[in-house]
């Protein structure tokens, strides 16, 4: 009997393609070429399952193109490069990588936060050009992450990953706002205060936004939010482009409207707006935050375990339509 047809969409670790392969009759791109959109779809027409990346846009239009699919199965947690409910009317299941990433995606955050606040790259950048003669009393001073006030907006799993290094192991006064307040219980293990997003803004010596990214959350930082932090503030986005207005971030860095951010993901990336390229108080890094080898192991792994145990036994790991199933 022939093996079912699968499209690895993107390059991946060998040895999930070899696990994948012991399964199915698996189609990848190991070359790591861009496939346009109507390339994807071409591809998928025969298939009824696709491991996916959050560059792979699935929707109405590739959905159409290919008529025997049953799963995507995305290698991340985030999942907004699917039209959930588009698939959910054509009864294919989407899956995501949810908990194997949140440590070390927490873990570049507060690196990210730290190399911000502390002007890392920023004096690097210094060292190397040559410029480093002679010590100051004032070269490259940032602002102190102990004992500051961290705001975290978006208290999913990661937001709470970054609330408890805050708080346990720098004395940070921790506030977050979140779409849900924690329960009292979370809240005393992340030592986390709710408030609203006002305050938030208006408190945080350092901002990190871990919200998932949505048309309702398009541009929640803009000109009007970042009018309101303080001139000393740092801005930290691990979350997704699109989040943050970019452009008028860009002004606010250059104006020193806040002190600095520290930005892992990008409106349109892997472009990138060109006044935050020219800006000098911004460390910019190519969207790696979940990105430590077992992580991306992990998340490679979890993506393929969704594909083998929905079409081999019909009980998907990790299901983001369960109604799917049902159906
Ligand atoms: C991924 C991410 O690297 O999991 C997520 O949501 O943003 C990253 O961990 C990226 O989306 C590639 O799929």
């Amino acid at each position: 009997m022939s093996k079912p047809k699968i499209l690895v969409a993107r390059a991946v670790f060998p040895e999930t393609i070899a696990r994948l392969s012991q399964h199915f009759d698996v189609e990848s791109n190991q070359a790591d070429e861009t496939w346009s959109k109507a390339e994807l779809a071409r591809r998928l027409a025969d298939k009824v399952g696709a491991f996916t990346t959050g560059s792979d846009r699935i929707d109405a239009e590739v959905l159409a193109a290919a008529p025997h699919l049953k799963i995507c199965a995305n290698m991340a947690v985030g999942y907004n490069n699917f039209d959930v409910p588009a698939m959910t009317a054509r009864g294919v299941l989407a899956t995501n990588t949810p908990d194997v990433l949140t440590e070390t995606t927490a873990d570049f955050g507060f690196a990210l936060l730290m190399a911000t606040a502390r002007r890392m790259t920023e004096s690097e950048h210094y060292l190397r050009a040559g410029k480093w003669t002679k010590w100051s009393y004032d070269m490259f001073a940032g602002s102190d992450i102990h004992g500051a006030t961290l705001g975290i907006l978006g208290m999913g799993r990661i937001g709470q990953g970054i609330a408890k290094r805050g708080a346990h192991g720098f004395g940070m006064n921790v506030i977050y706002h979140n779409r849900s307040r924690l329960s009292a219980e979370l809240e005393t293990e992340c030592k986390a205060r709710y408030v609203s997003k006002e305050e938030l803004l208006k408190t945080a010596d350092h901002l990190v936004l871990v919200l998932p990214y949505s048309a309702a959350s398009h541009h929640t930082i803009g000109a009007a939010e970042l009018a309101q932090m303080k001139p000393t503030a740092t801005l930290v986005n691990i979350a997704r482009g699109g989040i943050v207005d970019d452009a008028a971030l860009a002004a606010a860095l250059k104006n020193q409207q806040i002190a600095a951010a520290g930005l892992d993901v990008f409106e349109g990336e892997p472009s990138v707006h060109p006044d935050l390229l020219t800006v000098p108080n911004v460390v910019l890094t190519p969207h790696i935050a979940s990105s430590s080898v077992p992580t991306r192991l992990a998340m490679a792994n979890l993506a393929a375990d969704n594909l083998i145990a929905y079409l081999t036994t019909n009980k998907p790991i990790t299901p983001l339509n369960p109604e799917v199933l049902a159906a």
